[in-house]
């Protein structure tokens, strides 16, 4: 059985470049889970050492030990299972889900990301337990981001979907709103949390906001 439920309302991607290493991935997480973060996502881009990727999903580990957020590994498959990490997330170009499921087993939290009707059409619902469909607006975190869906898009894929989903790219306080509207289960955010002078305080507005979308306010 799995040991902890997936909750996307607000979904945290680490970035090691804005949060400052592994010190300070471990510092947001720790702030962002106590002000209501409900997901954690462990992802890096540059010059991050296959030993940097298990030190850093080892702490996060720890930290999370004892709450009820999940923490999932973006790609690293054997890295999840070396820390018994709750899940993965890949995405296109990564290994397809029918293989990561089959090498994670069918206990562990398995995402995918989306970001266009074809993708979305494609999609093995049976292997998935959540899409992320993105970018919805222009970011400047992910490097090789597909061009920003907008909002009536991204409502179009959502009416799609089989399985939650939570939207991702460019969200922050002034957009979260309209963002929950369109159908998604959460929002995802990096810049929106890593690397923000007040983590607490940014953390739990966000939280507000998609608590009071999700009651209709
Ligand atoms: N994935 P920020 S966009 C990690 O579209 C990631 O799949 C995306 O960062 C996708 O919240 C993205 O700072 C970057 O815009 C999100």
């Amino acid at each position: 059985m799995r040991q902890k439920k997936l909750d996307l309302s607000l979904y945290l991607v680490l970035d090691p470049d804005l949060c400052g290493g592994i010190d300070g991935m471990v510092n947001t997480t720790r702030i962002a889970v106590a002000n209501g973060v409900t997901a954690v996502q462990l992802r890096a881009e540059h010059e991050f050492t296959r030993r940097d990727w298990y030190l850093a999903a080892l702490a996060l580990k720890q930290v999370l030990k004892d709450t009820t957020v999940p923490l999932l590994i973006n790609d690293q498959v054997d890295i999840a299972l070396a820390v018994e990490a709750d899940g993965v997330h890949v995405g296109q170009k990564d290994l397809p889900v029918d293989v990561v499921r089959k090498l994670i087993g069918a206990d562990k939290l398995l995402g995918l990301s989306i970001s266009n009707l074809q993708q979305i059409n494609q999609v093995n619902w049976q292997k998935v337990d959540y899409l992320g469909i993105g970018p919805v607006f222009p970011t400047m975190t992910k490097q090789d981001a597909a061009p920003p869906l907008g909002i009536t898009t991204l409502a179009e894929l959502n009416q799609c979907k089989q399985c939650p989903a939570v939207a991702i790219g460019g969200i922050n306080l002034q957009n979260a709103a309209e963002v929950m509207q369109s159908g998604s289960d959460g929002i995802a955010v990096i810049s929106a949390i890593c690397g923000q002078p007040n983590i607490p305080y940014a953390t739990r507005q966000l939280y507000h906001v998609i608590e009071q979308a999700k009651q209709g306010i």
